[in-house]
């Protein structure tokens, strides 16, 4: 049985996923989780609370019972097949998702690990089934927050050195990071990818943060598709040759992001220029 490394922003609800690779048929198991800070002594943390546990077996004809958390944090869950029934073997089977919210002053970074016993599964015929465990954490992290504090890996603000470094990672400059916390965290729109949307994310949040009396007001965007083209070559005075990229759109573009391949042999690429309607 796994327990996923789960992470999450302050207030944001934080979902561990429970799965369960098996070679035997399975008709029920038990454990008794409890969220304890990974620096606080092996007390229950009191920036996590279990708020509902998904039974994602649902449909096979299992059902989840769960008890309340008691003054140690501590819930008791239950999943059994109702009818009497079992799981077919197999290998990463999700089982249930345990949903905790996360308090809005949980500290950057800090670690919640899920700390698991009392773990029974049952055969069909009622006995138990040897088993090994691996055990999850919630980490805490606000997306966007790249840089900064002591150690330079996020002081629970996003401000412009995190938007240097976001830009780095979309340009390649630095390596997108492989820890899956730190793509969590450079991820800042949390669609998946890293590119010039999490940057205009973060460009908002980072006004939105610093402007409390001016109120920013969101220009359209484009409803038709936004055309990009290339027009002819052009000469400057000073010799050099541009080539000038055109954006046709009916609404505002906030930023744009591409990749140009070139012959390095034949020619230079200087830095690019903004021109006519852009703004910096
Ligand atoms: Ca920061
Ligand atoms: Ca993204």
């Amino acid at each position: 049985m796994r327990f996923a490394e789960t992470f999450s922003g302050p207030g944001g609800p934080a979902i561990a996923a429970v799965t369960l690779d098996t070679p035997v048929p399975i008709s029920g198991l038990q454990f008794t989780v409890q969220p304890v800070g990974r620096n606080g002594g092996g007390g229950p943390s009191s920036h996590a609370m279990l708020i509902s546990v998904i039974n994602n077996l649902q449909s096979t004809g299992f059902t989840i019972s769960s008890g309340s958390p008691d003054q140690d944090k501590k819930t008791t869950v239950l999943l059994f097949h109702s009818g009497g029934d079992s799981l077919n073997p197999d290998d990463q089977i999700p089982l249930l998702d345990l949903v905790y919210a996360i308090d809005e002053n949980a500290p950057h970074h800090l670690i919640i690990d899920l700390n698991i016993e009392n773990v029974v599964l049952s055969a069909p015929n009622s006995q138990p089934i040897a088993h090994q465990l691996q055990s999850g954490f919630l980490q805490i992290g606000k997306p966007g927050d790249l840089a900064g504090g002591t150690l330079s890996a996020g002081d629970g603000q996003v401000n412009i050195i995190d938007i240097v470094k976001a830009v780095q990672f979309v340009l390649g400059v630095i390596p997108t990071p492989n820890d899956p916390f730190a793509f969590f965290l450079a991820d800042a729109n949390e669609d998946g990818n890293l590119n010039v949307l999490d940057i205009v994310f973060m460009v908002r949040s980072f006004l939105d943060n610093n402007q409390p009396t001016v109120k920013t007001v969101a220009a359209a965007a484009p409803v038709e598709p936004v055309v990009i083209g290339l027009s002819a070559l052009q000469s400057l005075d000073d010799g050099q040759i541009v080539l000038p990229v055109s954006i046709d759109a009916d609404g505002a573009v906030a930023a744009f992001q591409a990749t140009t391949t070139f012959n390095a042999a034949q020619i230079t690429i200087g830095t690019p220029r903004l021109t006519g309607h852009a703004e910096r």
